[in-house]
């Protein structure tokens, strides 16, 4: 039994409002509570949002976070991208008022099964299949969180027969108090975020508060090839494992081809590797966590299979987006950190051309230099992280100031030749350019696009 919480007649302030605050605001202004909502932005650049939230009489304090607005209040409910230090959260916490995050709050209404996904890397691929496979079981799916949909714009549409797949980041689970699911997954642990974590240690904790209010009868799913995923198991839930690399006594493994899922002793064949329609070994363990998941949640083995095979693939995650004179573009746009761009790059084993940079997040940019060396025909940089990229990958391949994605894309296709591989895989964050990864894909298929209609060329339809 989830623990309630009545907004009516409550207090509550509602931190950020892009996607979460917005549907933070609405929703808590439909349950009856008096809402007010805060940006750092000004009305000018929210005049959509701020209207909204005219229209069901909720008070606003934008163009800065005024610290009285946070004092008279029982809840205040924080967007993912709001850091938690901000100096009148802080003295909000100190005076006893609860600060969640949208999950906290939306778990708290929802109905159903929660199946909840993190890690660093795979993410978004990891709950969209899971989601699928749930939906071709015929199973009621819901699908939301950090993938895009605030967790709370679910709760009204879900029902005690759900399942609600949610992909969850480390900014969200930062901020919970009992957010409990009974499938927790977490895929991976490397460093990301380090622009807002202290530490990796910091950021890996984060993470792992997944697992902190489950109880005996739920399951966390972890990865088993990942010594930072093992060295943290957590104690309480049951587990199972799932590994690329060797057989688990209690979860998913690859044997002769196929998945092999092994509970209490027994196995059960969930589907061939050849099901798997992803490029990439990282792929294959978001198959596999995904395949756990849900079956666990109530996918029977063929319709893992089936979903397996039909999944369509995410867009900005490897998306295939054109061959022009015989080289391939891929839009990896979703590759915010040094890992993911690093799985992008081994995902394709001939030669590459790849566009690297944005915003900076902390880490170092050296673990793709051996990726590189010996078969990037050039790596392009763009944004403000171009000149830390460049003093890190320093002779593992001809680097290519470029500064905008315009601009890179022209340098690409003036090097590149048939056979090559054109990849946006950014290992940084859009906003130094961009208002989002999604935008920044969406610019680069759009160039893309321009040059396949520049040159004639017809573009393939999609693969991989
Ligand atoms: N803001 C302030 N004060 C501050 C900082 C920000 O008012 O000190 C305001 C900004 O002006 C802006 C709003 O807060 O108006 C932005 O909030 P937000 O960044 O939380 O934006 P949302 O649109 O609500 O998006 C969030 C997630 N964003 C982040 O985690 C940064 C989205 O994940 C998520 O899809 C969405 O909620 C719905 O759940 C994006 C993301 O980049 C994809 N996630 C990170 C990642 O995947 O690496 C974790």
């Amino acid at each position: 039994m989830r623990p309630g919480f009545d907004l009516s007649g409550k207090r509550v302030l509602v931190v950020g409002l892009a996607r979460t605050g917005l549907a933070a605001s609405l929703f808590a202004s439909v349950y009856g509570a008096t809402v007010t909502a805060t940006d750092a932005r000004p009305r000018s650049e929210l005049e959509a949002e701020a209207q909204k939230l005219d229209a069901v009489g909720a008070s606003l304090a934008l163009g800065g976070h005024p610290q009285e607005v946070f004092l008279n209040q029982d809840l205040i409910v924080v967007s993912p991208g709001v850091p938690l230090d901000l100096p009148p959260l802080a003295l909000a916490r100190s005076r006893g008022i609860p600060v969640w995050s949208e999950i906290e709050l939306a778990w708290r209404y929802l109905r159903g099964k929660l199946v909840a996904i993190t890690g660093s890397n795979g993410k978004t691929t990891t709950t969209a299949l899971t989601a699928h496979i749930l939906k071709t079981a015929g199973i009621p799916t819901l699908v939301g969180g950090n993938i895009g949909t605030p967790l709370l714009a679910l709760a009204e549409s879900s029902a005690d027969t759900s399942v609600i797949v949610a992909e969850i980041s480390s900014f969200q689970l930062e901020a919970i108090e009992a957010f409990r699911p009974e499938i927790g997954v977490l895929l991976n642990l490397t460093p990301d975020h380090l622009d807002r974590h202290a530490s990796f240690e910091e950021y890996a904790a984060a993470k792992m508060r997944m697992f902190e209010n489950q109880i005996e009868r739920d399951v966390a799913v972890l990865n088993a090839d990942d010594p930072e995923v093992t060295r943290r198991m957590p104690a309480r839930p049951h587990i199972y494992w799932f590994s690329r690399k060797k057989r688990v006594a209690q979860g998913a493994f690859l044997r002769d081809g196929q998945i092999i899922f092994r509970s209490e002793g027994a196995e059960t064949i969930l589907a061939r590797c050849e099901d798997v329609p992803l490029r990439g070994e990282h792929n294959i363990e978001n198959a596999l966590a995904a395949s756990v998941a849900a079956h666990l949640a109530g996918a029977g083995p063929a319709d893992v299979a089936r979903g397996l095979q039909t999944f369509p693939g995410v867009e900005h995650r490897l998306e295939f987006v054109a061959e022009i004179g015989g080289v391939a573009f891929y839009n990896d746009s979703k590759a915010t950190n040094v890992d993911a761009a690093c799985k992008a790059v081994e995902a394709f084993p001939g030669t590459l051309i790849v566009i690297l940079g944005g915003k900076d997040k902390g880490s170092p940019y050296t673990p793709l230099a051996g990726r590189l060396r010996g078969r990037a025909r050039a790596a392009i940089l763009i944004g403000a992280a171009a000149e830390k990229i460049a003093a890190d990958l320093e002779g593992a391949a001809p680097l290519v100031p470029a500064n905008t994605l315009e601009r890179a894309v022209e340098e690409a296709v003036k090097r590149a030749q048939p056979g090559d591989v054109v990849l946006l895989a950014p290992a940084c964050s859009s906003f130094d350019q961009f208002e989002n990864y999604e935008q920044r894909g969406r610019v680069f298929k759009e160039l893309v696009a321009r040059v396949a209609s520049a040159s004639g060329a017809e573009t393939s339809a999609r693969k991989g």
